[in-house]
């Protein structure tokens, strides 16, 4: 038998496509019986004393059914009963769940004939070759030359959309920073967007155009280059410098605007933020000026900010439903999480820092404009700024923002006295009771 192991295969393969075939169209079919056989059990259970079995094939469909559930012989009974109408369900005639594209064979076996569509493409055009090269018209240089065409075609075209990216979208992305730090990472923003620009379109213009010019032609002989030190030395040097430079840069400016001296700290207006899934909570210092304690152990329904009230400091700080900051003033935010990581991400005063479970950061900045002004410049009557979580955290993630505003100094303080205080009557209540408690717990200690 002259059966080579290589057609055994195919026709090992042919027949596992054809008995997978055969099985997954069927499973299709059973799962929409299965949904109809369901609606005839139900259907009949209502109307058990009613119906009669109609034709043969409701009976057998209600056999298996009652065979399917354990076999009782009451239940085979009972839909065997089954009513006319129940009857209809079942020959209403199949029709296509559209469940069954989602089903795994089905994108196997799309996968497969679309292998098989580009092998057909692959063979033909290997044919199409054979014969011109038979005909002694074929010639190895045009396809070359062709492919290189493509690419100048492909590198112009690509050039064209950076340039469109940058025209059009560029704008989009971009919006001067409202803060006095801010123009310090526009600045840094911008040097590595022009570098990595003029990076970008030299590599392409080499990667793309070396392919044409030094394509193979009639009477040209490749070159043979093994190796040469100084291009190696001057492509890892010139970009280690280039990237360290840039490094170095980004480390210096973060620490000019994360590394403020301690006077200036107190002397700024403090904001607590606390996330969690998924809000943000807000807390202000009173008249004291310094935000009370917080302890994650007292968190209790009524105090669910989990605030300690034994910290004096705690009993004048005022919850916020939004974050209003003065303008020209500097505000350092206190920024902590409840739950998992958040981040706390303000785009127009290129403020970003990660709210982690257990640590407090800080991020002390000067917005420069007021919400009012902002609105003026944009040319948008509702323009406010945002605060947005940007870490992932969850399904309701997209929910975590909160409206950031910024007014006059005497605008601040007169929304400030509006607030209410954590510290509420209620909460003052529960505190008094719970310190009861711990008295009368600790003079039985003492006691015994
Ligand atoms: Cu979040």
């Amino acid at each position: 038998m002259k059966f080579k192991i290589n057609n055994r295969f195919r026709a090992v393969l042919g027949c596992l496509l054809a008995v997978g075939l055969l099985f997954s169209t069927p499973s299709f079919a059973f799962q929409q019986d299965s949904l109809a056989q369901d609606t005839a059990v139900s259907a009949a259970s209502d109307t058990v004393e009613e119906g009669q079995a109609d034709t043969a094939a409701t009976a057998t469909t209600a056999d298996t059914t009652g065979t399917a559930e354990g076999g009782e012989a009451t239940a085979a009974t009972a839909t065997s009963k089954s009513s006319s109408s129940s009857a209809m369900a079942v020959d209403e005639g199949p029709q296509i769940d559209p469940q069954v594209y989602k089903n795994m064979t089905y994108y196997i076996l799309l996968f497969l004939i679309l292998c098989t569509v580009v092998a057909v493409v692959g063979k033909v055009l290997s044919i199409y070759e054979l014969t011109r090269k038979m005909n002694g018209r074929y010639n190895p240089f045009a396809n070359n030359t062709f492919q290189a065409v493509l690419m100048v075609i492909f590198l112009v075209a690509f050039l064209g959309f950076v340039y469109y990216g940058y025209a059009v979208w560029g704008d989009w992305a971009w919006r001067s920073a409202v803060t006095e730090h801010g123009e310090r990472i526009d600045t840094m923003f911008i040097i590595t967007t022009v570098i990595i620009t003029i990076v970008l379109v030299l590599v392409h213009i080499l990667l793309l155009t070396f392919p044409y010019i030094y394509r193979m032609r009639k009477g040209t002989k490749a070159y043979y280059y093994p190796h040469n030190d100084t291009i190696e030395k001057i492509w890892t040097i010139v970009p280690a410098i280039v990237l360290t430079v840039l490094v170095l840069f980004g480390f210096f400016t973060w620490r000019s605007i994360t590394n403020v001296p301690e006077e200036l700290q107190k002397s700024a207006i403090q904001v607590e933020v606390l996330g969690e899934q998924f809000q943000w909570q807000v807390r202000y210092p009173g008249a004291d000026g310094v935000i009370g304690k917080r302890n994650y152990k007292l968190t209790t329904p009524m105090n669910s900010y989990g605030i300690d009230f034994n910290d004096k400091h705690a009993w004048d700080d005022i919850q916020a439903s939004d974050i209003v900051i003065p303008v020209n003033k500097s505000v350092r935010f206190h920024i902590i999480s409840k739950d998992i990581i958040h981040s706390f991400y303000i785009p127009d005063f290129r403020v970003q820092i990660n709210a982690v479970p257990g640590m407090t950061n800080y991020f002390q900045f000067t917005p420069t404009m007021t919400t009012e002004d902002m609105r003026e410049k944009m040319d948008d009557p509702k323009y406010d700024f945002i605060m947005l979580c940007n870490k992932i955290c969850g399904s309701g993630h997209y929910n975590m923002q909160k409206k950031v505003i910024v007014v006059t100094e005497e605008e601040y303080k007169e929304w400030l006295s509006t607030q209410n205080k954590y510290f509420t009557e209620d909460l003052q209540k529960e505190f008094a009771t719970a310190n009861a408690e711990d008295s009368k717990e600790l003079t039985t200690a003492s006691l015994n």
